[in-house]
């Protein structure tokens, strides 16, 4: 259900998130517009995943259950796994700064991608349409 190209459409309390993220107005205006598009491939247990965005093409492999290493695009490395619950994504990643936890969702709604974060208390969305 997750396989395909997904480009984002809206988001949904992303500037504030981004802000407990940490990160910068300037990087946040243009981070608001930056045309995320991803690409998941499912196989068993396995996905992979490409990024294209303003800021950077990016191609990784992970396998549920098992964790990886992923660099937000201004460098903030996050280490943690995504697993399948139901017909639900969910991934627990901590960042390697500071040690604070994100959790990420994707869902399937109707025929949109939701990706649903939340870090420090502040949620965020970022709603998919396939291409
Ligand atoms: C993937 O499945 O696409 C790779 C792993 C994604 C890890 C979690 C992504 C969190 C991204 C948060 C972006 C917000 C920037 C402040």
């Amino acid at each position: 259900a997750f396989n395909g190209t997904w480009k984002v459409d809206r988001n949904e309390n992303y500037d504030k998130f981004m802000e407990q993220m940490g990160i910068s107005l300037v990087k946040r205006k243009l981070a608001a517009h930056d045309n995320l598009k991803i690409t998941l491939e499912q196989n068993g247990d396995k996905f992979h995943v490409m990024e294209i965005s303003t800021f950077r093409t990016l191609e990784l492999d992970f396998t549920l259950g098992v964790t990886f290493t992923y660099s937000l695009a201004d460098g903030t490395e996050l280490s943690g796994s995504w697993v399948m619950e139901g017909d639900v994504l969910k991934g627990i990643f901590v960042r390697k700064d500071n040690g604070k936890t994100l959790t990420t969702v994707r869902n399937i709604v109707g025929d949109e991608l939701v990706q649903s974060y939340s870090y420090e208390g502040v949620e965020a969305k970022r709603i998919f349409k396939k291409t």
